[in-house]
């Protein structure tokens, strides 16, 4: 089964992805499997509405732990099925928060593993300096992208007026890369996004 990667810096939505585009591809009830740091699996059920509440949140590193969902896409003349995982966000250099090092290392390692990558990047922040703002990590990751193939830009928060000239920037940069503008909160390019791991999976 292919298996399909979600990363970025931190705050940039990557949750808020991950379970509206499970809802968007008919999925109201997930088992979501976190990994904790010994690498043991944890399976916990929810409805999308509950894991929305419970993981996504407005203060960075939510998401500490890689979180996989089983979702199905229809290719041809039918269905191919995908683990699609959610990532901790991540960051330049080491980190002094010994959890959010460790977190950084579960995210590369699930990066090595998978053959699909979506690198998520926040466009309404780019002229700012917060923890999503982009930065050498972003870099880096595109470069390893490249390298790997079915790898594109997932160009996020379109819905708010600065992502426009974020996106812009992100076109300018990275010339080279496939990159998507969505709205993970909206829904906005989820069938291009649907479209592209299709293609690729
Ligand atoms: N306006 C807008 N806000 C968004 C969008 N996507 C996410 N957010 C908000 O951004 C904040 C961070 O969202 P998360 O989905 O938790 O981000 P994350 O990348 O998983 O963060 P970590 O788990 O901490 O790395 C929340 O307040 C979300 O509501 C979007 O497309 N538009
Ligand atoms: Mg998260």
């Amino acid at each position: 089964m292919s298996n399909c990667i979600l990363l970025g810096k931190p705050n940039v939505g990557k949750t808020s992805f991950f379970l509206n585009f499970a809802e968007f591809l008919g999925i109201n009830r997930c088992t979501l499997e976190f990994m904790d740091f010994e690498g043991n699996a944890v399976a916990k059920h929810y409805s999308v509405n509950v894991a929305k509440n419970y993981l996504i949140s407005a203060s960075p590193f939510k998401t500490k732990d890689v979180c996989k969902i089983k979702l199905s896409i229809p290719v041809y003349k039918g269905r191919s099925d995908f683990l699609l995982h959610d990532t901790g966000g991540l960051m330049d250099g080491i980190h002094k928060d010994e959890n959010v090092r460790k977190s950084m290392a579960e995210t590369l390692k699930y990066l090595y593993l998978s053959n699909i990558v979506l690198h998520m990047i926040d466009t309404s922040t780019i002229f700012t300096n917060q923890i999503s703002t982009m930065s050498e990590i972003d870099y880096q990751i595109n470069k390893y992208g490249n390298s790997k193939g079915c790898y594109c830009i997932l160009a996020n928060k379109m819905d708010l007026s600065e992502g426009e000239k974020g996106l812009a920037f992100l076109k300018n940069k990275f010339r080279n890369t496939y990159i998507l503008p969505i709205s993970a909160l909206k829904g906005m390019g989820f069938g291009e996004v649907k479209q592209f791991v299709a293609r690729n999976i």
